[in-house]
């Protein structure tokens, strides 16, 4: 049977869901929002994409998006009207990569060190940090990381930032990296990031699903 329209298991503070929904949003792809909370995930999700994190995109034809970047380069093929992806597709990958590999390695042991055997989280931060320089670095440069426009580079990414920065905000603010801040709080003012942050109660099967993103 043909859905009237995708399916998308989301959680409103998972950055990778995040930036699935920024990128729904930014290409206009309405989907049917089934909000997960974590510690008790639909079957319906699990039965579709038993590794069982979020997002997950369940297109028309059924067939299943279970990774976060893959649910970004779909929308974006549908349509593309910021022309996130006409940046340099091989800068987008570094950077992306950086950010999902070892950013995201130091952000998890900075702001969870209690989970992981021997992790100090001042390490952790101080060589999350060292990223972040390199990214103030390239914002000094030009106002989106691959220049003068917002690319996917940045939308994969700045959710990942926001958690680092909430995670101690004031040590955050006292550190010298205003291109970095001037950034996140663009985002974090900005009317894109509030219509993906709507709050939705908990999905259960039968309940109304709300369309994602809002008209
Ligand atoms: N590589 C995946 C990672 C997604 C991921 O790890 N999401 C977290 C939430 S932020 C999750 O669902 N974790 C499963 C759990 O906590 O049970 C992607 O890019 O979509």
């Amino acid at each position: 049977m043909t859905q009237e329209r995708p399916v998308l298991y989301s959680f409103r503070r998972c950055p990778y869901a995040m930036r699935a929904r920024l990128a729904l949003a930014a290409s206009g792809q309405s989907v049917s929002l089934r909000e997960v909370v974590l510690r008790d995930k639909p079957s319906e999700m699990i039965d579709v994409s038993p590794k069982a994190t979020v997002p997950v995109l369940v297109l028309r034809d059924s067939s299943v998006l279970e990774e976060s970047l893959d649910v970004m380069n779909w929308a974006l093929a549908e349509a593309d009207p910021e022309g996130w992806l006409d940046a340099d597709r091989a800068l987008i990958d570094e950077l992306v990569g950086q950010n999902d590999g070892p950013f995201k390695h130091h952000l998890d042991r900075y702001k969870y060190a209690n989970r992981y055997d021997g992790a100090v989280a001042e390490e952790h931060r101080a060589d999350a940090s060292k990223i972040l320089l390199e990214l103030d670095a390239r914002l000094s440069e030009s106002e989106w990381l691959c220049g003068s426009r917002a690319s996917f580079a940045d939308y994969a990414i700045l959710p990942f930032v926001r958690q680092f920065a909430n995670t101690d905000r004031d040590w955050f603010d006292a550190q010298d990296w205003p291109h970095l801040r001037t950034w996140l709080d663009g985002f974090l003012a900005s009317e894109r990031f509030k219509a993906v942050m709507k709050k939705y109660p908990q999905w259960r099967a039968g309940d109304a699903e709300p369309i994602f993103p809002e008209a």
